[in-house]
């Protein structure tokens, strides 16, 4: 679209900082995640000034701290725990530092609360699990609580099991870490030889679902197990479509997409515009069928083909063109 105000003058000499906190930076989707907000900031002629804690939570809390003190124009917090930020938030909040809260709860109604939809991630997937199971069988779940977005994801894993008696979670596991597809590969190798029974896993993370699609590879098991999954990129797609791959579906949005709406949401509050409190990504389901059918290799591929993984009216910034 075409812009429809002027650039405000602070944006057009260059003099807009947005601090960028992170909690996690590693993996497929934060690094997606990261290059789309660099993308919108430089669109906007915006300096993101980029820390991670690299998971440790201390560490993310006392750059929140210092993005506050050093007067950043605008905060964008990339997911962390409630426990940890919510402190230096307040703090940003009483300095009049507007504020985006990504996957992780501000506990402040003057920040803006940017989410993906994650109860729709895991109904999208659990959809397809259901319908290739036909509601019935032993189920391996892989969660990690206290990661908002797995949380609320659980909530429907939870729901989806009293709908369907029929499911069987056998065993749990998970882990968060800079490793966390093979830390998980060990892990659901351990759990799928101590439950043979085991026909589908839900993984609704990727770093989650590769691990998994490790394990069953590696255990000979693809055949018989199937992987349900969230988050998509250019590595998960040729995860999903290679020869014999077990993960069969993966509901998703565009992480870069994402990274880019938090850059534009927090750049709308620099400028004194008004932003919906809570701002959400709805994702799309995306099959192993479908990407082999549609001869889908990448994500670039995968977005032409779902133009709803791009969404240029959540934030939209009336002076970009977009
Ligand atoms: C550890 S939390 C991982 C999730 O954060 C984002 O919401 C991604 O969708 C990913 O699944």
């Amino acid at each position: 679209a075409t812009p429809t105000v002027a650039v405000p003058a602070k944006f057009a000499a260059g003099n807009v900082r947005i601090a960028l906190v992170r909690q996690l930076s590693s993996g497929d989707y934060f690094e997606q995640w990261l290059a789309g907000a660099q993308a919108e900031a430089k669109a906007l002629n915006v300096r993101l000034e980029i820390s991670s804690g690299d998971g440790n939570n201390d560490k993310q809390a006392l750059n929140l701290e210092q993005a506050v003190t050093a007067k950043a124009d605008a905060i964008v917090v990339d997911h962390g725990f409630a426990q940890t930020v919510q402190p230096a938030i307040k703090k940003a909040v009483a300095a009049k530092i507007p504020l985006v809260a990504f996957d992780v709860d501000p506990g402040a109604p003057e920040a803006v609360a940017l989410t993906q939809d994650d109860h729709e991630i895991a109904g999208q997937a659990l959809s397809v699990l259901k319908a290739d199971t036909g509601g019935s069988g032993e189920v391996l779940y892989i969660y990690v609580a206290g990661f908002a977005p797995l949380d609320r994801r659980n909530e429907t894993w939870e729901q989806f099991k009293k709908d369907n008696p029929g499911i069987k979670q056998v065993a749990q596991i998970g882990v968060v870490n800079s490793s966390t597809a093979s830390a998980v590969a060990d892990q659901a190798k351990a759990a799928l030889q101590a439950n043979p029974g085991v026909k589908a896993i839900f993984a609704p993370y990727d770093e989650f679902a590769k691990g998994a699609a490790l394990a069953v590879k590696e255990l000979g098991l693809a055949e018989k197990v199937k992987i349900y999954g969230a988050d998509v990129s250019t590595a998960d797609i040729g995860v999903m479509t290679e020869p014999g791959s077990p993960w069969v579906a993966t509901s998703a949005t565009d992480p870069a997409n994402v990274g880019r709406v938090a850059v534009r949401a927090a750049a709308l509050l620099v400028a004194g515009s008004t932003v919906e409190h809570a701002l959400t990504v709805p994702p799309a389901l995306i099959t192993q069928k479908g990407l082999r059918d549609s001869g889908i290799s990448s994500v670039e591929q995968l977005t032409r083909a779902f133009p709803g993984l791009t969404t240029p009216d959540v934030a939209r910034v009336p002076w970009a063109a977009s």
